[in-house]
């Protein structure tokens, strides 16, 4: 049996709302040797649906999407905050903190990443461009989701290091807000030039969070479909009887 990755898919705002979750998380599961199934946010999850979604899955995926409500963080939001979703991030904080404790692994990509240290009591920046000076670009063209853009330092005694090997990495960066004040119980495990955390990781190594989307380099760069490995090849020990 392949593990079953759960992925978390919002609702879009649109006039014939949808869910919806980007097609390369699935194929980036998939690739690891996952199974992909994607679990709606719906007024229900919160409740009696995620102790049924934790029967059915081996581990999470949190991807990506708008801003965290800063009130999950105890703050009230700049101007720059855009696309909340109180829904999804309730879905979510709470599925991460469920997840832990019942010893399923939880990859965070980008809004992930966030997510997960909100979830076990980080903070963020809201927005880079406004609060950090000296912030290099976290903004690509967003066309360009497949192309590396800037340069992580891994700390080596970490288990982003044991996933992503050593030697030099580079990755995409598409967001404006990152992690601030780390989780109790977490690590910072990678930075940019400019000191910006771009990854966490629980100390019991049970949750891994990147700030940049792995999932569209999967398929062209080995280092980042490791991620996806890790997840997928966790969730499977975990499982096993
Ligand atoms: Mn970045």
């Amino acid at each position: 049996m392949k593990p079953v990755i759960g992925i978390v898919s919002a609702c879009t705002r649109e006039l014939h709302p949808a869910y919806t979750t980007g097609r390369d998380y699935v194929r980036a599961v998939e690739r690891a040797g996952g199974l992909a199934l994607l679990l709606p946010a719906a007024p229900n999850s919160v409740n009696e649906n995620m102790a049924q979604w934790l029967a059915m899955c081996d581990g999470f995926l949190m991807a990506g999407g708008g801003d965290i409500a800063p009130t999950f963080y105890a703050q009230s939001p700049l101007p720059q905050v855009a696309s909340t979703d109180r829904l999804r991030d309730q879905v979510e904080l709470t599925l991460c903190r469920a997840a832990v404790q019942h010893n399923k692994p939880v990859l965070g990509v980008c809004r992930g990443v966030q997510v997960l240290n909100v979830a076990f009591g980080g903070t963020l920046w809201q927005d880079i461009p406004a609060q950090c000076r000296g912030a290099i670009c976290h903004m690509q063209d967003r066309s360009a989701r497949g192309e590396l853009f800037h340069s992580l330092t891994i700390e080596q005694d970490s288990l982003l290091f044991r996933v992503m090997g050593a030697g030099r990495h580079e990755c995409n960066s598409f967001h404006h807000q990152a992690v601030r004040d780390v989780a109790p119980g977490f690590a910072a495990t990678a930075r940019t030039p400019d000191g910006m955390t771009e990854a966490i990781e629980r100390m019991d190594g049970l949750a891994l969070g990147v700030q940049w989307h792995p999932e569209n380099l999967a398929a062209e760069y080995a280092d980042h479909a490791a991620l996806f490995g890790w997840l997928a090849d966790t969730a499977k020990q975990r499982a096993a009887p």
